[in-house]
């Protein structure tokens, strides 16, 4: 009975050993190549000047899924001493301050450009440097992570984050306000 007993406890070991692993393998690999082909990521982090305690860092995140998603948290692999916060910039009677945002909702099908003056990533506990890189895990409230490593652009450098084919538009001056 007890070399039953163990052959028995082998075999379901055997069948949870083989089954589980490759099981959760194969549904992490579809879901994160799903999610990169859904999901485009770009950006840049800009140089600190010295003796500053925060940085900047800005992505554009394009989504094709069709479907939101809401980006929960983001994390510094190479930092794990350092931390990042979501910020946007609002401006209250005059004076733009910055907001912590709990999470940022991606449409489905579509973009959200983070850029100085408006939302942006707040980086703490690290020095950025120009022409160093930046990685970046950018974590989802379904679980799902997205990772890429950002450069770190000069003070002076510029700040276009889009690629050169989408570059003629010229979004880069304020919008006016009317009506004050
Ligand atoms: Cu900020």
């Amino acid at each position: 009975m007890k070399i039953n007993l163990v052959a028995i406890q082998r075999c379901l070991l055997g069948l949870a050993l083989l089954a589980l692993p490759v099981a959760a393998v194969t549904t992490d690999k579809a879901y994160s190549s799903a999610l990169a082909q859904q999901l485009e990521v770009t950006g840049y982090a800009r140089e600190m000047p010295p003796g500053a305690v925060m940085g900047a860092a800005y992505v554009s995140l394009r989504d094709l899924s069709g479907s939101a998603r809401v980006l929960a948290q983001v994390e510094l692999p190479a930092h794990p001493q350092a931390s990042v916060a979501m910020h946007t910039t609002a401006e209250v009677e005059g004076v733009s301050r910055m907001r912590p945002l709990e999470n940022i909702t991606l449409p489905g099908n579509g973009t959200v450009e983070m850029r100085p003056g408006a939302t942006h990533l707040m980086v703490r506990g690290v020095a950025l440097k120009a022409g160093e890189s930046l990685p970046l895990r950018l974590v989802f409230a379904d679980g799902s992570m997205h990772e890429l490593v950002l450069p770190i652009r000069g003070m002076q450098e510029r700040a276009d984050t889009r690629k050169p084919a989408a570059e003629h538009s010229d979004h880069q001056h304020h919008s006016h306000h009317h009506g004050e």
